[in-house]
Formats: C-alpha cells, sequence, structure tokens
C-alpha cells in the first residue's frame, strides 16, 4: 500500500464513522425528562406524586428537595419556558406545605433544601432563596452545633442523640456554597469545622468508605451509604476550591474510587432501596460524583457516568419511559417505582447529558 493509499483509507474511516474517531455521541435525556414529569408531575398542585397514577401522597420533604434539584439541572439544560416556570412554582407549592422547616425534627431535611435554595438562587438570582437557606442555615448552626463528642451538627433537632453524615456533610455543603455566594467567612470556617469533625469520626481512609453516624457512646454505626458517599465528595470539592488544600480533593477521590468501585460491581452502581428512603441515596451519590467529573481532576469517572447512564436508559420500563432503582434490569408493568427513585435515576441522566457536551 503507498503512503497516499493508507491516507485516503484513514481518511474514508473517519469520514464513515465521524462520532467514533472524533466525539463521543450527545447523550440525550430530554425524552426521559418528559416521560418523568408525565408520570409524577401534578400541574395542579406543582409537587411530584409519590405513587404513578395516584395523589394520595407527594414526595415527602426530604424526597421533595431532590426532586426540586432534577428541576433546577432540567431548567438549566434544557432552558425551556415550561420547566424553568417548574423552579419557583415547585418552591412556592412546597413552602405552603412546609411553612415553617424548624418544625421538621430531621436537621438532614432542612439541609437538603438549604443545599437545593443555595443551588436555586445561582441559577435564578431569586434573593427568596438565599434568604431562606441563610436564616435556616444560621439557625442550625446556633441551635445544633456545638462540643459534644469534640464538634460536629446534631442530626435531629428534637433530641441530641448522634451525629450523622447525611446532616454534616450537606451542612459543609451548603456552608461552602453560602460562603461562596456571600463570601462571608464565618461559612467557610463553619465548613472547616463541620467536615474536620465528621471525617475524622466516620471517614474511613483506608478504604473510602463514610461511615454513618457517631452516637453518644462514640460507636460508629459502619454503614457505608452512596448518599454520604456522595455529599463527602461535594464537601471536598468546594472546601478544595475555596482553600486550595490538596488533601480535600484526595479525601473526594477516594469516596469516588470507593463508590465507583467497592459500590459498583460490574461498573454499574449497587441498586438503591426499592422503597423508602434508600431510593433516593444513589442520585445524591451521582451528583456529587458528576461535579467531580466535572473537573480535570474527576475526569476518569466520566466514563462511569456515561456507563450508569446508558445502562440506566437501556432498562427503562417500555409502557412509561420509568427506570427503576437498579440500573441494570427493567422494572415490569405491575412495580410501584416510587416517585424519589425515578427521580434518582432521571438525575443521572440528566447530569450524563451535561457531562456529554
Ligand atoms: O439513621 C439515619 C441516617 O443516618 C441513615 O443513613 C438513614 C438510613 O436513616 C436515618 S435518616 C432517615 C430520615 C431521613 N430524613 C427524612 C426522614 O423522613 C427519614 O426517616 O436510611
Amino acid at each position: 500500500m503507498t503512503r497516499l493509499m493508507l491516507a485516503g483509507t484513514l481518511l474514508f474511516a473517519a469520514v464513515l464513522s465521524p462520532d467514533c474517531a472524533i466525539a463521543a455521541p450527545k447523550f440525550d435525556a430530554r425524552p426521559s425528562w418528559d416521560a418523568f414529569v408525565k408520570t409524577y408531575w401534578i400541574p395542579e398542585k406543582a409537587q411530584f406524586r409519590l405513587h404513578k397514577g395516584r395523589e394520595d401522597k407527594l414526595l415527602d420533604f426530604w424526597f421533595a428537595a431532590h426532586a426540586w434539584d432534577a428541576i433546577i439541572d432540567a431548567s438549566r439544560l434544557f432552558k425551556d419556558a415550561k420547566t424553568k416556570a417548574m423552579v419557583p412554582a415547585f418552591y412556592d407549592a412546597f413552602m405552603k406545605r412546609y411553612p415553617d422547616w424548624t418544625k421538621n425534627d430531621f436537621n438532614d431535611d432542612i439541609l437538603w433544601w438549604t443545599i437545593s435554595c443555595t443551588r436555586a438562587y445561582s441559577a435564578t438570582k431569586d434573593n427568596r432563596y438565599l434568604d431562606q437557606a441563610r436564616t435556616m442555615f444560621d439557625w442550625l448552626l446556633e441551635h445544633e452545633v456545638d462540643d459534644t463528642l469534640g464538634g460536629g451538627m446534631w442530626w435531629k433537632n428534637s433530641e441530641h442523640k448522634s451525629k450523622n453524615a447525611c446532616n454534616n456533610f450537606p451542612a459543609v455543603i451548603t456552608a461552602c456554597n453560602l460562603y461562596r455566594i456571600t463570601k462571608d467567612r464565618k461559612y467557610l470556617t463553619a465548613a472547616i469545622d463541620l467536615y474536620a469533625w465528621t471525617r475524622g469520626a466516620l471517614f474511613d481512609e483506608r478504604t473510602g468508605a463514610v461511615y454513618d453516624n457517631m452516637n453518644l457512646e462514640k460507636h460508629v454505626t459502619n454503614w457505608n451509604f452512596s448518599y454520604n458517599l456522595g455529599t463527602f465528595i461535594g464537601s471536598g470539592i468546594r472546601l478544595y476550591r475555596a482553600t486550595g488544600r490538596r488533601e480535600y480533593l484526595d479525601d473526594a477521590l477516594k469516596a469516588a474510587d470507593n463508590l465507583t468501585v467497592q459500590q459498583s460491581p460490574g461498573g454499574i452502581l449497587k441498586a438503591g432501596g426499592a422503597k423508602g428512603d434508600g431510593g433516593a441515596f444513589n442520585g445524591i451519590g451521582v451528583r456529587y460524583l458528576a461535579e467531580l467529573a466535572a473537573t480535570k481532576d474527576g475526569a476518569k469517572y466520566r466514563k462511569w457516568i456515561a456507563d450508569n447512564a446508558a445502562s440506566a436508559r437501556a432498562h427503562a420500563r417500555p409502557s412509561d419511559g420509568i427506570i427503576g432503582t437498579d440500573w441494570s434490569k427493567t422494572p415490569a408493568d405491575g412495580d410501584d417505582i416510587e416517585g424519589q427513585i425515578a427521580n434518582s435515576s432521571i438525575t443521572l441522566l440528566i447530569l450524563a447529558q451535561v457531562l456529554s457536551r
């Protein structure tokens, strides 16, 4: 073969398969988002239902925060008027349901919402979201952080019996977001202190696992959930950005390895719960892994996100396009896929599209 012939063959190959040779194909989450909205959104209530085809239960306090996060993501990605209008509509309807968040015993629940409020503020610049995030977070700092056990924030405001990963890392994320927006250093100090205590109490440096909580007897419950890995990653990324200290990034990378290797046999994340709280965990894990994957240091996780999203979408239920808790198994028509589960899956697809651009 002459050199000219070889060049011609290569050129021909590139023209034939430009996607493979040059860029990965773009992932389109829109049809899956539309299926999710069609199945779970109740327009008259501007909220999501818990069960397909029923209106007796809406997504509750903490599931609603993650659903609002998905709305915020979708509005930024798709940019259409209908999706954008869902951001304030959902918030207003939620505030009618729960006007006073301090009535909720779970500090984690309040913190999922303070995170979402800072995100909604960044997306819309509507000050009500920022004011609400600050008011609630300042209240938590004042009443729920103390030196018992050496530091950290209590899990519940109705009783002080344990300090948990599920509230402390969301507190770090909120504090970092508030610091970025307001430049008030009290938030950075709070983030550094809360992270230091919780990392010391609950992070396993050897395996990258993030344990669940420490109780008053200093007993550590060593469950290692994807949502806690996620918020630990989100905390590390933010503190690395705010301080430039590499150790925060190294922590995040270790937890990301735990999530994408130990928690992902065969490369696909282990299924979340088939009902209840566990159904929301994987969406949270993926949210912060995707943030890491969007950075140069975390680029190696892009393939995991793309693979998981492709597998999840390939296992959408043919009758309604809804994706269940197991991203390698197609749900049956009779399966009751709760809204927080479908929301976890659509979150993965939306973030995969964001990363594929
Ligand atoms: O024990 C805590 C937490 O540390 C643990 O990870 C999970 C495991 O269970 C509880 S958190 C459960 C509450 C979360 N907030 C909303 C409440 O309705 C919910 O019961 O599942």
